[in-house]
């Protein structure tokens, strides 16, 4: 009777399904009386694809967590959902034509299913799913409180317009003016959209990563998404008129050096100043740049272009005039949209005045070359800059905005990167708001009686002809909506799929809750997320989405605490081997026929190079999770996703590797199992007490590192220590039952399949699931043997691994033996020896 997980696995998780052992007390008196955890993952998009085994890394270290610490008495919130508004969706639905709906719950059971293989200690009651109406009405209840708190308005702005597709496209989607997937070509297009106004919240979304025990790279990534800048606003008088522009800067202390101005194309003031002579060069310019998305404009790298516009503005300073070109790598969105170039400091104006003949004037000395070359960005004093010579950089960034403000030319300012969120989409598969458009053209929130607003049937879900997205195809009566006694017209965007992801960490803790979205007592029992874990492609904008709705709902009193996520990891990716031949074509595993350890291209002598890179579909690598768990079963596919490295670093997958996990898993089963005969091995039948003192030894340095090494998520070294602890108890003769039954413990939240058979095989009491994590004795972990450095004259030397508490005079004995140290006393007799009883050595001659 030897293991079969594919025996053993479903059995127990219908058990598990069946006694409820990981759902949860809903009401919070109950809670109480136990210390809570709150261990989340990512919810995954439910894609057509199903899941691989990268997904399930970080579930996996989740799940072992949570197993342990409801074992030690905690209650444990281990959620999963799905987040299942998107894009992938509406396009199978375009080309399969089916519902999106539908498609999405095919790819969802999929999901579920995979999932459910793996024997995650989900709380399944707690399943939610954010295109469901009984999720997205409090999405957008959500939505609705921050249109009253002025978070949410609706304006012009510059959109990735696709007219081929009919649609929006986010940033991430375009690339070279071109849509990604399908080659089309997207224009830049002012259309009227949803904002949710996230820059009202900058200072406190940087200032409150101080607070995080983050990934140092996503809280760099944050603070750079966010890129607050300190500098100075300076008011430029334009001359031989009495319009004006400001410019904002980081190097006020640069002014004398400015020696012309730019402002963006785009920029309001453009039509009013140009000279006629200039005009058509100036509007041509303006055309070509409306298409040019802002990454590639402002691309360091980039050739710079720019037109003069014949206008002069006069450098408060200096009072010179200095020519107004216009270029795009000025943008309309940051600062004012105007700058002041001072090409001898700043490397992108010094490009632009290069090509363009423009003058440079350094005011800033120390550069390693003249600024004729390069410019100088670093440190220095002041130079050909009045009042301020002889300065450092930081003084006359002090006095030049002293001055300015003194003269009202200027004032310091605090600017952000960080842009207002563009929230709506011309898209059907995702959340309706909540939003009337009145006949008089003002906007009115539905009241909350009203949600959710459900999505209407419709048979078409491409755009319009006339660009509306796919909801004016809507019914005329689901389009007609009356608030007030009014008659109105429902908005017709959706909400981007970050939204419902944007707090479904809430949901999880009070899901059925029809009233409200949570209740404030359960949420401030489970609040805050303990552990969040997931990829590091979410480093930027779900974290910050996420951020920014929490902190909303915390100035709403709706939680308790100011940030969502005390603490994140990431874990890192899982990659493939991926196998190419001669012409660079990819061949998957059907295709590959090895000759010891050469991959060839099954019935030809070409031999194929392999490489580990990410898994792809179109690089025939990706590893199937279904398949792995039918060939070697659940626990040993968890088990080999956490020994494989550390959890946060990337890892090629190894097929072997997980064969190894099966073998270990094996030696286990047979710990308890006698194969020939199906019994209980021999060797338990020992009398309670009767233990193997080494065994027992090693038991509690298992425990105790096991405890350690789950806790900080080092799952690979907890498992070597279960393996050395298996290979010692295999070679023992006997094996009492209380040694066993803890290591079991152990094992469980890793294996927990196979730990449940074995537990019901001892007849031991109850789910070993619910079994209380094993303590330990600090006493017998302690080390039997010591390493002792020997040093000569202060000079270590030699390692000596001793029996612990020797004597000195045994341990000089040791260390005079060793030939190493015999070698650096080259024959002399030592003066002197010092020993430290198990710490050191100190040979002096
Ligand atoms: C003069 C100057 C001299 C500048 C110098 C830099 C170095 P960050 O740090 O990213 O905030 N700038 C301002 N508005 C801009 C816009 N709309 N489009 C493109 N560039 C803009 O950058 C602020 C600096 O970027 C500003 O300081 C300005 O150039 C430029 F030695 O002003 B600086």
């Amino acid at each position: 009777m030897q293991y079969d997980p594919s025996k053993i696995e479903p059995k127990w998780q219908s058990v598990w399904d069946r006694e409820k052992t990981f759902v949860l007390p809903t009401d919070v008196a109950t809670l109480k009386q136990k210390p809570k955890f709150y261990a989340l993952d990512m919810f995954p998009y439910p894609s057509g694809a199903g899941l691989h085994v990268g997904h399930t890394e970080g579930y996996t270290a989740t799940d072992v967590l949570s197993r342990k610490k409801r074992m030690q008495g905690f209650n444990v919130l281990h959620p999963m959902g799905w987040d299942a508004f998107g894009l992938p969706a509406e396009r199978a639905a375009v080309r399969e034509n089916i519902h999106p709906a539908i498609i999405t719950k095919r790819n969802v059971d999929n999901f579920r299913r995979q999932v459910k293989r793996l024997g995650f200690s989900y709380d399944w009651e707690r399943e939610i799913n954010t295109s469901s109406p009984e999720y997205y009405r409090w999405t957008q209840w959500i939505f609705l409180r921050l249109y009253e708190k002025g978070l949410a308005y609706m304006a012009e702005v510059p959109v990735n317009w696709c007219p081929a597709m009919g649609t929006v496209l986010a940033n991430e989607e375009v690339k070279d003016g071109k849509y990604v997937e399908t080659g089309d070509p997207v224009e830049r297009r002012l259309m009227k959209q949803w904002m949710l106004k996230i820059t009202a919240y900058a200072e406190r979304l940087l200032e409150d990563l101080k607070e995080l025990d983050w990934p140092e790279g996503v809280i760099e990534m944050q603070r750079h998404w966010i890129g607050k800048s300190l500098g100075a606003d300076v008011e430029f008088a334009i001359q031989g008129s009495d319009k004006k522009f400001t410019v904002f800067t980081t190097r006020p202390d640069t002014l004398f050096g400015a020696t012309y101005c730019v402002l963006a194309p785009e920029h309001a003031l453009v039509s009013s100043i140009v000279t006629s002579a200039q005009k058509s060069a100036v509007d041509a310019y303006v055309t070509q740049t409306k298409n040019k998305s802002e990454m590639a404009r402002t691309e360091l790298a980039k050739e710079k272009t720019g037109v003069f516009t014949g206008a002069f503005a006069i450098n408060p300073v200096t009072q010179k005039a200095l020519p107004i070109w216009i270029a795009d790598y000025v943008l309309l969105s940051y600062g004012t949209g105007a700058i002041m170039a001072v090409p001898a400091h700043d490397p992108r104006d010094h490009a632009f005045a290069t090509k363009f003949k423009l003058p440079i004037v350094e005011v800033i000395s120390g550069g390693a070359k003249p600024v004729s070359e390069a410019a100088h960005e670093g440190d220095g004093k002041l130079v050909n800059s009045g009042f301020l010579d002889g300065k450092t950089v930081e003084q006359a960034q002090l006095t030049v905005t002293e001055w300015l403000e003194k003269e009202k030319k200027g004032k310091g300012r605090v600017r952000y990167r960080l842009r207002d969120w563009l929230f709506s989409r011309q898209r059907y598969w995702g959340e309706p708001f909540p939003i009337a458009h009145m006949q008089d053209g003002t906007l009115t929130p539905l009241p909350e009686s009203a949600l959710p607003v459900t999505l209407p049937p419709i048979d078409e879900y491409k755009p319009t002809e006339d660009g509306q997205p796919p909801l004016a195809r809507a019914p005329e009566d689901w389009l007609q909506v009356s608030v007030n006694g009014k008659v109105g017209r429902r908005e017709v965007n959706t909400m981007p799929q970050w939204a419902g992801s944007c707090w479904y960490y809430l949901r999880y803790i009070d899901p059925k809750n029809t009233k409200e979205p949570w209740s404030k007592e359960v949420a401030d029992y489970w609040l805050p997320v303990d552990l969040y874990v997931g990829g590091v492609e979410h480093a930027v904008l779900h974290l910050l989405y996420a951020r920014f709705w929490h902190k909303v709902l915390f100035d709403c009193g709706l939680v308790k605490n100011k940030e969502p996520f005390p603490k994140l990891f990431n874990q890192g990716m899982i990659l493939a081997h991926s196998f190419r031949d001669e012409r660079g074509k990819y061949h998957g595993p059907e295709a590959i026929e090895w000759k010891g350890n050469r991959a060839f291209l099954k019935g030809s002598a070409e031999p194929l190079e392999s490489q580990v890179e990410k898994m792809s579909k179109s690089k025939l690598n990706v590893v199937n999770l279904d398949e792995v768990v039918d060939q070697y079963g659940a626990d040993a596919l968890r088990l080999y996703e956490l020994f494989m490295g550390p959890l946060d670093q990337a890892k090629p997958w190894q097929m072997d590797g997980v064969e190894g996990i099966s073998r270990f898993l094996s030696r286990v089963w047979r710990l308890v199992v006698e194969e020939s005969s199906g019994n209980l091995t021999p060797k338990l039948s020992v009398a309670p007490g009767d233990s193997e003192l080494p065994l027992w030894k090693t038991l509690h340095k298992t425990i105790k590192k096991v405890s350690e090494n789950t806790d900080n998520l080092q799952f690979n070294t907890a498992i070597s220590q279960m393996m050395v602890f298996v290979n010692e108890a295999g070679q023992c003769k006997t094996l009492p039952k209380e040694t066993l039954s803890r290591f079991l413990s152990l094992l469980c939240p890793y294996a927990p399949h196979l730990v449940e058979e074995l537990w019901e095989k001892l007849a031991l009491k109850g789910l070993a699931s619910n079994a209380a994590w094993p303590t330990f004795d600090e006493a017998l972990c302690i080390e039997d043997t010591v390493t002792i450095p020997v040093q000569v004259n202060g000079k270590l030397r030699e390692k000596l691994e001793l029996p612990r508490d020797l004597s000195s005079a045994e341990i000089e004995k040791m260390a005079l033996a060793s030939d190493k140290v015999q070698k650096f006393l080259e024959g002399k007799t030592p003066k002197r020896v010092i020993v430290v009883p198990n710490r050191l050595i100190n040979i002096v001659v």
